[in-house]
């Protein structure tokens, strides 16, 4: 029986994933946790909430609405400088982060 690979809304490396979150990653740093927590990286937890990934296991579940209207996002920390982290946030309540579609 052939193994059906894994499939991820937001993930990097060899499996299958909508969003590559190294694709946002810091010029300089990179993006390991270190560089989410301390520079203008947006984590892969905090894009896939955004996406529509509420209950945060990497998929569009049934009664989860998938959020992105084109094949691009763009993503600003917005005023306050920094990334909302949704471990810290996680009804990103607080966020004042901008995108190119709605997430709430
Ligand atoms: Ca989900
Ligand atoms: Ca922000």
């Amino acid at each position: 029986m052939p193994s059906t690979p894994s499939s991820y809304l937001v993930a990097s490396g060899p499996v299958l994933c909508l969003f590559d979150y190294t694709d946002g990653e810091h010029p300089q740093f990179g993006c390991g946790q270190p560089q989410i927590d301390n520079y203008l990286v947006l984590s892969p937890e905090t894009l896939a909430k955004y996406i529509g990934d509420d209950n945060s296991n990497n998929t569009i579940d049934a009664g989860e609405s998938y959020h992105l209207q084109s094949e691009y996002i763009l993503a600003s920390p917005g005023p306050d400088g920094f990334f909302t982290n949704v471990a810290k946030d996680p009804k990103l309540n607080r966020s004042d982060d901008i995108l190119n579609f709605d997430y709430k």
